[in-house]
């Protein structure tokens, strides 16, 4: 017996790729080529199959590691004499697989890259499949633009997905979709053309060069490329929850498919079962084989009902679960002219999100006002002061440090519910909604305890930044335990927002405006800030709801009380 380490092959242009599943444990006897973990980035899922059959006797990586090419993941006790390197595939031989990962043996050379584009007459630019390495024989399961459709180089033109992995092809191009060349359920390869472009005659993408020398970046207009610089922004397709999180809503699974891997979606596609049903048990919310099995077992007994089948069934139900009447269908264009637009993917992902927290979360909603008056002022001043630092110091900022400390104060509100336990944070990571042309996400400034109202402010500007130019990743947007709803630079009083679920609450907050304020003599002018914190009722009570709002405003009278 001898023991390999199995290390991370050439997996391309991903760096830095989280573990998002562990597929075989020690003491797993594992087959050549058997996927050992999944890996994660924000455009691309992938499992890692064994370089070697054998034992596995240690696993180098735990959920949430961040691993590279090279990285060792495993050691495995393997027959003396078979812990040679295992001969190179090929790109037939490892069809619709990441590379084998690898013992000892060099990554293997990807396939030299193609033309990623080729101008026509009159503008007209193709777009064809890039180099995406070893991949063969992948089948398109989603196309995210249409015939009409503006795109910049490097947005996604459609998703594919091999047994192994799921990844989006992004355009090589600027330009108008005049045609697409490829429909849901075509298999595709390097080289085969996806979409005729009218170009816009700007930031065409560079033509794809030579070969990608084996482990070396590859070149432009590669997957590869794309995972390290297209912009994130909605795709998050199986972005984890936390992770892509648009604006109240926590777990996402990203994009318009559900959080699973590959062959989770493979499987369940076998069986005929509705994945965006499913309820994820794995980590992050990713649907398990086993979720999509317990799910097939709960139909199969009359436990459940899938929406389309209780769509068929109005008499039983057509509110699916919920028992509601099913929803109105009417012919708008029977009253006047319509015009149909499709959903943003990230509005996509919000509404499915925000569905679901409103409906499982009894919310109640408090509303107060705070005196930011001599805040408001501080903060003018400040920002006076530090002109040319270039730093903005907003309400937002303040607000964030202020609800650091009355989170401390009431620690159940910066807590999740998991089953009958409360889960509570020693951790103060605040996430705060962010407009944006795609719709609204949540970005979230991590340790904010730690930090002053200064560098809180600096990185929500750089934070919001990223998120209006689509480039936040899911690292940004997790990990948050309570968030934070301005809409103080547009307008209104007071709202109910909805809780970013796990969360157990969410502040929002108005515009805010000078009113009189009884002092017991006289009436003052107070800059008043209209404040709206909603809090799940399983977990917190309209006493300690209260209190929360009445300290905030405490601490947003006087800053001061931060300090205590
Ligand atoms: N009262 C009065 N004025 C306020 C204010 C408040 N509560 N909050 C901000 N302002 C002012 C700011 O001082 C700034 O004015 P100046 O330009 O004169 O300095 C102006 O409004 C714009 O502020 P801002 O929006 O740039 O900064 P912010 O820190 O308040 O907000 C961000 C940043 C990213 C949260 C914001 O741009 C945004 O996207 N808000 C929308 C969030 C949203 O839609 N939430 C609703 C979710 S529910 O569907």
């Amino acid at each position: 017996m001898a023991l390999v380490e199995v290390k991370v092959p050439d997996i391309g242009d991903f760096k830095e790729v989280a573990v998002i599943e562990l597929l075989a444990l020690p003491g797993d006897t594992v087959k050549v080529e058997q996927s050992l973990l999944t890996v994660e980035s924000d455009k691309a899922s992938m499992e890692i199959p064994s370089s070697h059959a054998g034992v596995l006797k240690e696993l180098r990586v735990k959920l949430g590691d961040k691993v590279a090419e090279g990285t060792v993941i495993a050691v495995l006790e393997v027959p003396a004499g078979a812990a040679s390197p295992p001969p190179q595939p090929s790109a037939q031989k490892n069809e619709g697989a990441a590379a084998p990962a690898q013992a000892t043996a060099p990554a293997p050379s990807p396939s030299p890259a193609p033309a990623g584009q080729g101008q026509g007459e009159g503008g007209l630019i193709e777009v064809k499949v890039p180099d995406i390495g070893d991949f063969k024989d992948v089948s398109v399961i989603e196309i995210l633009v249409k015939p009409g459709d503006a795109v910049k180089v490097e947005q996604s033109l459609i998703t594919v997905e091999s047994d192994k992995a799921s990844m989006e092809i992004p355009s090589s191009a600027a330009g108008v979709v005049q045609e697409l060349k490829v429909k849901i359920g075509d298999v595709v390869n390097i080289g085969d053309l996806l979409a005729v472009l009218q170009g816009s005659g700007t930031a065409s993408a560079p033509e794809p060069a030579a070969p990608a020398p084996a482990a070396s970046p590859q070149q432009p207009g590669t997957i590869g490329d794309s995972y390290s610089q297209s912009a994130p922004a909605a795709t998050a397709d199986r972005v984890p929850p936390t992770a892509a999180l648009p604006p109240h809503q926590p777990a996402a699974p990203g994009g318009s498919l559900p959080h699973a891997s590959p062959s989770v979606r493979k499987f369940a596609r076998e069986l005929g079962v509705p994945l965006e049903e499913v309820k994820g048990s794995g980590p992050k919310g990713r649907i398990t084989q086993d979720d999509v099995q317990a799910f097939t077992k709960q139909v199969m007994s009359g436990q459940a009902q899938t929406k389309a089948s209780a769509a068929k069934a109005p008499a039983a139900g057509g509110g699916a679960a919920l028992g509601l009447l099913p929803w109105p269908k009417v012919d708008f264009a029977k009253f006047g002219p319509v015009e149909r637009k499709p959903l943003s993917r990230i509005k996509k992902i919000s509404g499915a999100n925000l569905h679901r927290n409103w409906v499982m979360i009894p919310h109640v909603c408090n509303h107060d006002d705070a005196d930011i008056t001599d805040l408001e002022a501080f903060r003018v001043a400040t920002n006076k002061e530090n002109e040319k630092s270039g730093i903005k110091v907003t309400m937002l900022g303040f607000l964030i440090k202020a609800c650091v400390a009355a989170l401390k104060k009431f620690p159940e509100f910066n807590s999740s519910l998991d089953g009958e336990e409360l889960v509570l944070k020693s951790y103060y990571h605040i996430g705060f909604a962010a407009d944006t042309p795609n719709g609204l996400v949540v970005p979230v400034v991590k340790d904010a305890d730690k930090k002053g109202v200064l560098q809180i402010s600096q990185e929500m500007g750089e934070l919001a930044k990223k998120a209006r130019d689509g480039k936040l990743g899911p690292a940004d947007m997790s990990g948050a335990t309570f968030t934070i709803s301005s809409l103080g630079g547009i307008g209104g009083r007071y709202f109910t927002p909805i809780i970013n679920a796990p969360e157990v609450a969410i502040l929002g907050v108005c515009r805010s405006r000078t009113e009189p304020v009884w002092d017991g003599k006289q009436f003052q002018p107070k800059l008043m800030l209209p404040l709206s914190l909603s809090w799940d009722h399983r977990v917190i009570d309209g006493a300690s709801a209260a209190r929360f709002n009445a300290y905030l405003g405490q601490i947003l009278a006087d800053f001061r009380r931060v300090l205590l």
